[in-house]
């Protein structure tokens, strides 16, 4: 009669293997869920128990949802291209498909101990050739379509990784991996346009059921602002400037032009006595990084370029500077400078002595001339346009200059195009070929995959070139349309290329005539529960929904959301830091399974706190989780054999505990689902000597199954059954029994009882009042009376106060 957990996990892995219960049955009949963890990156490190909160939550809904009645779909994956890889390659020697392929083995053995229920027949492996055809075949998709394409830019470069990074790698001025501050440097590259989907990946927003910060993060990153676009004459030159601004009704306000130091410009307007001035501020803004740059209150720091522009509704001359808080990425890279009206113009204008000139003020004219105002008005000082609104102002000056073919309305993103090429070698390669007789073309989709080839060195050239050039055999190929030689691509993808559709390849894995077909990835997405870690919230979640756009365009899928509903589920920390390897603060999952077991340690991952939220890992917590198991293990087991027959008080408490259960399930408040079985099973234990009947025990063990499921099908097992526990059906409640109780309370008049009342246990003061003054023997009492007062103790007394 002791819970034995190594026996009986043992036992059903074993019997699990055997009769597939993880397997999806396409052909059940069932309506389907997909449901989908962020596939992990192989490291070297193993899983600890802090990536087992996600891990542990998906295994649990995806049971609750089989036993629903769903056809769940509950795949794993490897997300197995990558930057660490390769490191680790460059400093242990080791090939990174043998690292890799090992890292996987040790991730599958630790993810099968906690039980969890994924098909491993649809495993994925995006480092591996019959994968990564697919996703090359992605991108020559978009190179037809315009969307992949090769451009000489300016690009994030990691000294220390020596290698390209996309804005999204770049956190705070420095490598995402290696924190290595990130500098710029001219490359060709290969870039997606992202940009395109802008306002579809903005709004499509909406219609997704997604944390909101998530959804907040993603807006700010593609960073939509609607504005105009206004030109400028530089005095004495044919040349235009053009600015973005959002505010158009400033215009009159606009002392002088601030250019970026990157600005191709500066170098023909700058005058002859400014050169060296202006030279040498451009080296020094070079070293900067933009969030450096972005800094409000930093002080402000500029030079001028000796050039004017001219207003162009006023004709004054506006004196051309550069200053590093004008960013090249942003708009047009050049602005016309309003100090009244903008705090970092304003910060500028003080600086260095440009003159303030007020063109909006508050209705109550609360604010002088020359001060900052940022706020709403009317225009001032605006010659024909006084007394506009800003709202207003903004469209009769667009207007004016649209007119004049010199101005228009326009919309400005932050986002910029992806930049899709790494200088490595773990990743996919770039599948293009260069002809000198047929310019630049795709692999064709016969000849996918292009493969990757064995290298000897690993370590980047550190030129630019990533190690592929180094490896002839691979750089010289034939050029698909002449026949003639040519050269491979030698960059690859980053990161993120195989994530950004792996949750497309689930549903038909095996597919060697294409991604996927449209039936199956009809059939199973969108996905209905993604769950993962916040930091993903921006690229791999922004990137996976790009693709999904691009891919429904292509016409291979009719949805083009991947992901309906998404959860973040909090970090586990140890000692208040978030466990990690590096800073040695893991606590080991083989270690608590030995000790306690996978279905405490499942338990104990929900019972720690609020999914979403982070959790500080408890010992002594897990060790009363594994004793509560202990409790219905021998609770189910003494009553197995010969099950009482039901009673009322058994059925109300059965009936209470599947509603309060239910509701904290669809709540996704699985930590007090978690207490809701300890409740349950405190109010069952003075029942326990009458004996508890085949539905308390049933319902207890069907519905602690997807938290515990090797103790739920052993005690299936002894409650008779020779199916599995997940082919149950997960419990229903009657309202009825949700009513509270009657209780009976005294009617006093003038303090003494006069009367006895039944009344529900929950009612309220005015019901119980009442009925206390309608019951016989008290309106006998009350008659020809008047009551001065009413009082109500709850499930006590009515005391009634009367005169006369
Ligand atoms: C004149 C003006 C007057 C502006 C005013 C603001 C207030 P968001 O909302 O972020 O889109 N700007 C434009 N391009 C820039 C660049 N490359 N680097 C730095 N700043 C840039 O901000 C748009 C505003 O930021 C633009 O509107 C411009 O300043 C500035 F009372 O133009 B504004
Ligand atoms: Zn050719």
């Amino acid at each position: 009669m002791n819970y034995n957990h190594r026996e009986i996990e043992e036992k059903w892995r074993k019997r699990w293997r055997e009769t597939g219960v993880d397997k999806v049955r396409e052909d059940s009949g069932k309506p389907k869920y997909y449901c989908l963890d962020m596939f992990p990156y192989p490291s070297g490190n193993g899983l600890h128990v802090g990536h087992w909160r996600g891990y542990t939550i998906s295994d649990v809904w995806s049971r609750y949802k089989t036993i629903q009645g769903y056809e769940v779909l509950h795949p794993m994956g490897w997300d197995a291209f990558g930057l660490p890889a390769e490191n680790a390659a460059i400093k242990l020697g080791i090939h990174p498909a043998v690292s890799t392929a090992n890292n996987i083995a040790n991730f599958k053995k630790q993810l099968q101990e906690i039980g969890a229920m994924y098909d491993w027949d649809r495993e994925i492996n995006t480092s591996s050739p019959e994968f990564y055809k697919w996703t090359q075949y992605f991108f020559v998709k978009m190179f037809e379509r315009g969307l992949a394409y090769r451009k000489k830019m300016p690009i994030n470069w990691c000294p220390s990784c020596k290698t390209g990074l996309a804005n999204e790698e770049v956190v705070d001025g420095c490598c995402e991996r290696c924190g290595t501050e990130v500098t710029k440097r001219e490359m060709n590259q290969w870039m997606l346009k992202i940009t395109a989907y802008a306002d579809r990946l903005l709004n499509d927003l909406d219609k997704l059921d997604w944390p909101d910060k998530v959804k907040r993060m993603q807006a700010a990153w593609i960073g939509r602002s609607e504005g105009a676009r206004i030109h400028f004459d530089v005095k004495g030159t044919s040349e235009k400037l053009e600015v973005f601004t959002t505010r158009p009704d400033t215009l009159f306000g606009a002392t002088y032009m601030v250019l970026a130091p990157e600005h191709p410009l500066v170098a023909q307007i700058t005058t002859a006595e400014q050169r060296a001035a202006v030279e040498a501020y451009v080296q020094e803004t070079l070293k900067k990084s933009a969030v450096a740059r972005q800094i409000v209150d930093k002080t402000k720091t500029g030079v001028f370029t000796g050039a004017y522009a001219v207003h162009p509704l006023t004709g004054r001359d506006l004196p051309i500077w550069i200053a590093d808080y004008v960013l090249m990425e942003y708009g047009t890279g050049a602005i016309m400078a309003v100090p009244a009206h903008d705090e970092r113009d304003f910060d500028f204008a003080k600086a260095f002595n440009l003159p303030i000139v007020t063109v909006v003020a508050p209705e109550d004219s609360s604010v002088g001339d020359g001060e900052l105002y940022v706020g709403p008005g009317r225009l001032v000082n605006s010659g024909p346009f006084d007394g506009l609104t800003v709202e207003e102002g903004k469209k009769a000056i667009v207007e004016a200059l649209a007119e004049r073919g010199i101005g228009e309305q326009t919309v400005t993103y932050r986002m910029r195009d992806w930049v899709f090429a790494r200088q490595r070698y773990w990743g996919e390669p770039i599948p293009i070929v260069y002809c000198d007789r047929c310019g630049t073309l795709p692999v064709p989709v016969e000849q996918l995959p292009v493969t990757l080839p064995d290298v000897e060195r690993y370590e980047p050239t550190g030129t630019g070139e990533s190690p592929l050039a180094a490896i002839e055999s691979f750089v010289h190929t034939t050029c698909p349309k002449c026949g003639g030689p040519a050269r491979r691509e030698t960059d690859t993808m980053p990161q993120w290329a195989g994530s950004s559709w792996y949750f497309l390849r689930y549903p038909d894995p095996n597919n060697d005539q294409a991604p996927f077909s449209k039936e199956a990835a009809n059939k199973w997405l969108p996905v209905d529960m993604y769950i993962g870690g916040v930091e993903h919230a921006v690229l791999h979640l922004l990137y996976a929904r790009f693709f999904t756009k691009v891919i429904h365009d292509l016409g291979l899928i009719d949805f083009d959301e991947p992901f309906q509903h998404l959860f973040n589920q909090g970090m586990v920390t140890l000692n208040g830091a978030k466990m990690s390897k590096s800073k040695g603060n893991v606590v080991n999952p083989e270690d608590i399974i030995e000790q306690f077991g996978a279905d405490a340690l499942r338990m104990y991952e929900l019972f720690m706190g609020p999914p979403e939220d982070d959790a500080e890992w408890n010992t002594n917590g897990l060790e009363g989780v594994a004793r509560f198991l202990g409790r219905v293990y021998r609770l189910v087991a003494a009553n197995a054999n010969h099950p009482a027959a039901t009673r009322p008080s058994l059925e109300k408490l059965r009936h209470r505990f599947v509603a309060t259960l239910q509701e904290r399930m669809d709540s996704f408040r699985l930590n007090t689902a978690v207490s809701a079985f300890m409740e349950y099973v405190n109010a069952l234990q003075p029942e326990a000597e009458k004996g508890l009947d085949k539905a308390t025990l049933e319902t207890l063990v069907v519905t602690i199954a997807p938290f515990a499921p090797h103790l739920g099908e052993e005690l299936w097992e002894m409650l008779g059954h020779t199916t599995s526990v997940f082919e149950a059906d997960w419990p229903t409640y009657d309202e009825k029994w949700l009513k509270d109780d009657e209780v009976e309370i005294a009617v006093q008049i003038n303090g003494r009882v006069r009367a006895k009342l039944v009344v529900a246990a929950d009612a309220d003061a005015k019901t119980a009042i009442a009925a206390a003054k309608a019951a016989p023997d008290v309106a006998e009492w009350l008659n020809g009376k008047v009551v001065k007062k009413e009082i109500y103790v709850p499930g006590r007394l009515v005391n009634l106060v009367v005169q006369g």
